[in-house]
């Protein structure tokens, strides 16, 4: 029996078999856990059906989450279907292209903060407060995806940057607010991994192979480890840990200089 038997889990950010939210998805099904889908729009639906058959998952529903409307109906369908939910995964992020490519001064603009803040942080208590009826008195627990550029500067990743040092606070607010009715809310702040999202940002690729090389563990970090991650902090082994945010990057965040003379 998996460590999640039992549990029901919301997972929101699937766009291809690449996803972090995948990998996660994957743990949490192995572990025992029913799961329930989400998708960003229509041209995405026929490919999270699909995985979702792969999962026997109870639904696959759609949710836009910078839109509210689609939250609240999303809730109101789940509660149609679930009598409860134990898990949430928000495995979502995006700002405009043009914001992740250039100099931080030179291409932040009002407009695309505003979004970048919005999908990326905003939108994880947004899915709090429609879970939260849900949620209540089952040692529920929240999870969103983190990057290292929330506490450090790296080249292009600018404005992303902001949205996810707003996405930590985020994390401790919210367990705060939700810890007396026993909800939990972490974060796993993983390295990069070659995803939909990060195939848009140019370099990306010298960026994993240098990653690798400045690591503790040489090598890049998998979306299965995430995933593993993910599902503990998720399960009742982790009962005792709110508000944190956990690495998953192969240790690269407790170095200070990059390896050398090898
Ligand atoms: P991905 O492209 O597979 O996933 C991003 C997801 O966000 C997609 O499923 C997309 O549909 C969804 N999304 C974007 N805007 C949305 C909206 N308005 N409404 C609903 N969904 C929306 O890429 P990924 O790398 O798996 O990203 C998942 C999370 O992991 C993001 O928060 C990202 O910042 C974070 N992360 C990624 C890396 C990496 O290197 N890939 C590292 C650390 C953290
Ligand atoms: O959080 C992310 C990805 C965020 C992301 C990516 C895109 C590409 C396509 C947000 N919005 C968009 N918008 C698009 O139009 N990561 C942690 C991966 C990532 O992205 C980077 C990185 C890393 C690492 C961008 C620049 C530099 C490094």
């Amino acid at each position: 029996m998996g460590f999640l038997s039992g549990k029901k889990a919301l997972v929101v950010g699937i766009a291809s078999k690449l996803s972090i939210a995948t990998g996660i998805a994957n743990a949490l099904h192995r572990e025992g856990a029913e799961i329930g889908l989400t998708y960003q729009n229509e041209k995405l639906k026929k490919r999270v059906d699909s995985f979702g058959e792969q999962w026997n998952s109870a639904f696959s529903l759609p949710c836009d989450v910078s839109k509210d409307d689609e939250i609240e109906t999303l809730f109101d369908e789940i509660a149609g279907i679930w009598d409860g939910i134990d898990i949430v995964i928000h495995s979502v992020g995006f700002a405009p292209a043009h914001e992740l490519d250039g100099n931080y001064v030179d291409v932040t603009t009002r407009e695309g903060f505003a979004i970048a803040h919005d999908v990326s942080s905003y939108s994880f208590v947004a899915l709090a407060k429609g879970a939260r009826p849900l949620m209540k008195e089952r040692n529920g627990a929240l999870l969103t995806l983190s990057y290292l550029g929330a506490n450090r500067t790296l080249p292009n990743y600018n404005v992303m940057g902001l949205a996810k040092a707003s996405l930590e606070a985020n994390v401790r607010y919210m367990a705060s607010a939700l810890g007396p009715e026993g909800t939990r809310v972490n974060a796993v702040s993983a390295g990069p991994i070659r995803t939909l999202a990060a195939s848009g940002i140019k370099s990306f690729r010298k960026m994993l192979s240098e990653n690798e090389k400045q690591t503790p563990l040489r090598r890049n970090v998998t979306t299965e480890e995430v995933g593993n991650a993910a599902a503990f902090l998720c399960s009742d082994l982790a009962s005792g840990i709110t508000g944190e945010i956990l690495y998953v990057d192969g240790g690269f965040n407790t170095t200070a200089m990059r390896s050398f003379e090898e």
